[in-house]
């Protein structure tokens, strides 16, 4: 009999907390076209794409938008969250730094949410394993000033050419119809602390690109004298490092997640 009651209190318990949990998201949640708002963090839904999260953290089957982004919430190293719904199932995809996006996956249509918002004038540019955004600001630059002004407009980077010959090829056909400069514009690579190791700018090795796109003898780290540290397109448009102080286009990337 003792036990019987333990495992009815027990039970009245565990719905207790469920409907507590519930009545806490209800109240705490604040649903827009745009995104929702879950224990303070805001996800926005990242429009127009079809675009799922894959090597994630953690899926589940059957997670509607407010538990999976409340699982997103508790879980540290959560970015990012898509929900992947075919005719019968919908599933939760956390995603962190190291995740990648998928585009149009067949068979399913996908919503997908991430925790920063996509900065106003940023154009949907394409998805390698990321999705990138790209705005190309007016007139030439230094280097470290284009950085800055790029930074400054809530971009992430100077455009970065880590993602193989399609997404260099797409940087080049941007910076020719966007006017950056008449097709000269910095990319964000540099060695501007002068060991002869380039970084790209989000600390990245350039070495680890997907495909590394040097001019032939290049890097040269110097040329007739002068001290080479910055990267820009040159010789058919091949990698060539340059003196940061030329006064070249600049294109600023954000990218997801
Ligand atoms: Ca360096
Ligand atoms: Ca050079």
């Amino acid at each position: 009999m003792r036990d019987t009651k333990r495992t009815e209190s027990a039970r009245q318990l565990r719905i207790l907390r469920a409907v507590g949990i519930l009545i806490f998201l209800n109240s705490c949640s604040r649903g827009t076209a745009q995104g929702v708002t879950i224990s303070q963090k805001t996800f926005y839904q990242v429009d127009g794409m079809n675009a799922a999260i894959r090597n994630s953290l953690l899926a589940f089957t059957g997670w509607d938008l407010v538990t999976c982004a409340d699982a997103c919430v508790r879980n540290a190293r959560c970015v990012a969250f898509s929900l992947e719904t075919d005719s019968s199932t919908t599933v939760c995809q956390l995603g962190s730094v190291n995740s990648t996006v998928l585009a149009n996956p067949p068979g399913m249509s996908v919503t997908l949410y991430y925790t920063r918002s996509i900065p106003s004038g940023y154009t949907f540019a394409t998805i390698t394993d990321k999705v990138h955004y790209l705005k190309s600001l007016p007139g030439t630059m230094t280097y470290t000033t284009a950085l800055a002004a790029c930074k400054k407009d809530g971009a992430d980077q100077l455009v970065q050419d880590d993602k193989g010959l399609a997404w260099h090829n797409f940087i080049l056909q941007y910076g020719a119809s966007n006017n950056a400069a008449s097709g000269r514009f910095w990319i964000g690579g540099d060695d501007l602390d002068g060991n002869h190791i380039y970084n790209w700018n989000d600390g990245t090795l350039v070495s680890a690109a997907v495909q590394t796109l040097w001019g032939s003898g290049e890097p040269s780290f110097s040329w007739d004298g002068v001290i080479e540290r910055c990267m820009a397109p040159d010789f058919g448009n091949l990698w060539n490092d340059e003196p940061c102080s030329l006064l070249y286009g600049v294109i600023c990337e954000f990218r997801l997640p």
